[in-house]
């Protein structure tokens, strides 16, 4: 079965790399999981947790320290924003692992960042913008009820301004938050894990799980339904939902949104609207060298019937159509990205997030550039190299072998805090087109850094 997984993971990748106009996984630049989308003036904030690349090398499962923030405008570019919040941002919480499934929520200009860490109940962060810095307002844990269960909280803001906080893994519970969002109000509940609620749950019979929830709550509300998400069992997990016509239940079990796909045993969702459309996300195993510990965060565009009922998803290659073109004219992020290969995430006290290309031939792939009706005549970036030879960046329209636009020649800056500023002349180009950045250079690893981008008209 595990094989069977695996192989269906390598094969995504394969059609992803292949197909060349893959979006999923949306994160190609280091392991990410449990997504948790927030949409605030016109942009998609994605926290996510993160799974460190040597995860299970002790045969000890997850190591997960931190959570990381990805945005999109146009759901096609994702830019990332490295860690936003961490272990560390709680004196009182154990430090080696667990910072597990997120979710942000703004309430009057503040951002609230939920966050479990297993085995230690689940804790606050606030900040007065989504990119944090996050601080812990409380010193202290918000939901101390089991140690072991009080994960994957996901917060909602009813009609009427009362908002709550579900959470849970066997047990899905739920508790009222104040308006301050950072205390509770009366006693913590538990959702009835009826049959009509959550699903006969399939395979051997489990007396702490009766039903099909498992894990990974998420709310949301459709015209006047609330629909649960969750993650379903049994492992590997698969999405289920279920709708009610109050917050509070009773709940009743609609059915399967994602059955069990690609390579993780488990699966969490999010979901969001944005400019017209819905949007389902939820993680996978399909980045090389991913599986149950090292997961990618994937999105789909999700539908609903004019009943309310959603229509079930596969995992795909993700989603073809940017719904803007980028403007190549302004200050635009090497980790703003469409699909990337070989290209690692990092950062440092002087640039904050850039990117590290790891071999000959690794590349950046933006969507759908804009380059208007006259074109640019000249490029210019902010990059550096460790190598000391013909360490170069060309840039190629529509295919990674694409026309050649220009290259840099990158002068070696020494290690990754030190950089130059690179000008070049280019072809001209109109219209609108993919635009691949191709890093070549002798070396084995470390080929070169790259934190910004911009053509000049
Ligand atoms: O990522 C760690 C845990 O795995 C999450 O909290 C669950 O939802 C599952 O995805």
């Amino acid at each position: 079965m595990k094989h069977t997984y695996k192989l269906i993971a390598t094969l995504i990748t394969i059609l992803n790399c292949s197909i060349g106009s893959a979006q999923n996984p949306i994160v190609q630049t280091n392991y990410s999981a449990d997504p948790a989308p927030m949409v605030h003036n016109g942009t998609v904030y994605l926290y996510t947790s993160h799974d460190e690349d040597d995860a299970n090398a002790d045969g000890k499962g997850f190591k997960m320290l931190n959570w990381s923030l990805y945005t999109s405008t146009d759901m096609a570019n994702w830019t990332g924003h490295g860690i936003v919040a961490s272990l560390k941002d709680f004196s009182w919480a154990k430090q080696d692992n667990g910072a597990w499934a997120v979710q942000c929520i703004e309430r009057n200009g503040k951002f609230y960042l939920y966050c479990p860490m297993h085995g230690g109940n689940i804790g606050v962060l606030v900040s007065d913008s989504p990119y944090g810095p996050f601080k812990d307002p409380i010193g202290k844990k918000l939901i101390d009820h089991h140690p072991w269960n009080d994960i994957d909280p996901t917060p909602f803001i009813d009609k009427d301004g009362q908002a709550y906080l579900f959470w849970g893994n066997p047990g899905l519970y739920y508790v009222k938050l104040n308006k301050d969002m950072i205390s509770t109000s009366g006693e913590v509940k538990q959702m009835p894990n009826t049959l009509e609620s959550f699903g006969k749950r399939e395979g051997e019979k489990n007396d702490e799980r009766p039903t099909t929830y498992e894990e990974g709550p998420w709310l949301y509300k459709r015209n006047s339904l609330y629909y649960l998400f969750f993650a379903a069992g049994p492992i590997p997990e698969h999405i289920g939902y279920s709708t009610s016509k109050s917050i509070t239940g009773p709940w009743k079990y609609q059915g399967i949104v994602m059955p069990t796909q690609g390579g993780s045993f488990t699966n969490h969702p999010g979901i969001i609207d944005f400019k017209g459309k819905s949007y389902f996300f939820y993680h996978n195993a399909a980045l090389p060298g991913g599986g149950g510990f090292t997961r990618s965060v994937c999105v789909e565009e999700a539908k609903f019937n004019k009943d309310g009922s959603i229509v079930q998803m596969n995992m795909t290659a993700g989603i073809k159509k940017s719904l803007s073109p980028l403007n190549p004219y302004v200050k635009t992020e090497a980790e703003t990205i469409a699909w990337s290969e070989g290209v690692k995430s990092m950062h440092d006290n002087e640039v904050s997030t850039f990117v590290m290309a790891k071999y000959n031939n690794a590349f950046i792939k933006i969507r759908e550039v804009n380059f208007g009706k006259k074109g640019p005549s000249k490029f210019t970036t902010r990059i550096g190299t460790a190598q000391n030879e013909n360490v170069s960046m060309e840039i190629r329209l529509d295919t990674k072998d694409g026309e050649l636009l220009g290259t840099v020649n990158v002068p070696m800056t020494g290690v990754n805090d030190k950089w130059s500023l690179q000008t070049i002349d280019v072809k001209k180009v109109s219209g609108i087109h993919d635009l691949y950045f191709v890093f070549k250079g002798k070396s084995k690893t470390d080929i070169l850094y790259f934190d910004y981008w911009k053509f000049l008209k």
